[in-house]
């Protein structure tokens, strides 16, 4: 059953923004439009997934699978830069921006939960389901759809006014709402997060291949040992990699401290030492990583990371006493 006529769109943005939602904007389902899934299936086909089965779910290329009746999409963004800046020195390890607070699957399913449960409250026979990171849809192919931003060169949706510091969600209706425009595009002639990249990760604009990314070689990988092409290349990084992010000259200018406490860092997320995590016990990493995104990284992979880079630092120092 659709609904066009009781729930205005803007009602719903003014929910979403009085839950605390930095950005809303709303996408219809369009059965006619098939780029974007000819695009992940082309991915896909370059083996740019890595070991990542489940990114070959059908429901991923086709939103109907997941909720036939669904005809919009409500979708949010919610800012996470805090001013904090890591500490120079090899001897530190570097974690990335989105794992220095409370797990944001937490924080997001909270409000999301709090907006799908509002909108069934609306009209019975309302169909709402929420989705953050956790379900097989393109948060950023919709996040773009619904006018929050652009996909961008470095692979990660960039805001006008939060540049990429933003996580994405959504909220999959059968409401039929009136929809935004879709974000136009704004790198322009910059390559800034291509040459940055230490890895050559974004093969060409717009594609990561994971099988070259440190942040899914860090997060993902689960065997014992990381490939020789990406160990001497990690620069630090023990939780993925935010390297594309920070060069960037829109989070370079439009960057903005969040108003959600929640993503406050962890203090010993900020400067933790390589050779701490190297040797990192089962009590520490519970410790340490309370209701964290980075309980992703099991303890022996955050010591196989840091590992990673000490053997880096060591091959380097030992290559540049030989030329002494
Ligand atoms: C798989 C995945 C990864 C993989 C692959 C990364 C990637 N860029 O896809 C890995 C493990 C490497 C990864 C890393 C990170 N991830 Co991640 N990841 C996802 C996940 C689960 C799916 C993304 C996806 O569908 N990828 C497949 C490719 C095909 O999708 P795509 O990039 O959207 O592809 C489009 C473009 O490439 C374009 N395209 C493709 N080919 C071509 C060719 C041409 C010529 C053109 C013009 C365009 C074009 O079209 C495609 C479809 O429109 C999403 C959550 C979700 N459910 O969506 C989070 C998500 C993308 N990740 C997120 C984050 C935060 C990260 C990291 C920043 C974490 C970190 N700091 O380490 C890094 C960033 C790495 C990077 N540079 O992208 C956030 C991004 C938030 C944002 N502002 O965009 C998401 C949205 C999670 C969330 N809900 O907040 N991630
Ligand atoms: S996250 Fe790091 S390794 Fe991955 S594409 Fe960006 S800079 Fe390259
Ligand atoms: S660094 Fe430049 S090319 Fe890369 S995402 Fe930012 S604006 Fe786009």
């Amino acid at each position: 059953m659709n609904y066009c006529s009781v729930v205005s769109s803007s009602v719903v943005k003014e929910k979403a923004q009085e839950l605390g939602f930095h950005k809303v904007g709303i996408a219809a389902v369009d059965r006619g439009n098939h780029t974007e899934a000819e695009r992940l299936q082309a991915w896909i086909k370059m083996g740019y997934h890595a070991d990542m089965e489940w990114m070959n779910n059908p429901k991923r290329q086709e939103i109907n699978l997941i909720m036939p009746e669904a005809r919009s999409l409500v979708c949010v963004a919610l800012n996470y830069y805090t001013p904090h800046q890591r500490p120079e020195g090899e001897e530190y390890a570097k974690i990335s921006r989105y794992g220095w607070g409370r797990d944001y699957h937490k924080v997001m399913h909270k409000k999301l939960k709090a907006l799908t449960t509002w909108l069934q409250s609306l009209e019975p026979g309302v169909q709402a389901r929420y989705y953050a990171d956790t379900g097989p849809i393109q948060d950023k192919v919709w996040a773009q759809r619904a006018g929050i931003g652009w996909i961008a060169k470095n692979g990660n949706v960039i805001t006008r006014e939060y540049g990429s510091w933003v996580f994405l969600g959504e909220v999959l209706t059968n409401l039929e709402l009136e929809s935004d425009r879709p974000h136009t595009e704004h790198c322009g002639s910059c390559t800034r997060c291509l040459a940055a990249c230490p890895t050559g990760a974004i093969t060409q604009p717009f594609v990561v291949d994971a099988n070259r990314c440190i942040a899914y070689h860090t997060i993902e990988n689960r065997a014992e040992k990381l490939p020789e092409a990406i160990a001497p290349h990690m620069q630090g990084w023990v939780a993925g990699c935010d390297i594309c992010q920070d060069v960037c000259p829109w989070n370079q200018r439009f960057a903005q401290d969040t108003d959600v406490v929640d993503f406050q860092p962890y203090p010993e997320n900020i400067a933790p030492k390589l050779i701490e995590l190297a040797q990192i016990s089962n009590e520490e990493w519970e410790r340490r990583f309370p209701a964290s995104a980075l309980r992703r990284i099991k303890p022996e992979m955050l010591k196989r990371n840091a590992r990673a880079n000490l053997d880096a630092s060591r091959q380097c120092n030992d290559t540049e006493s030989n030329y002494l």
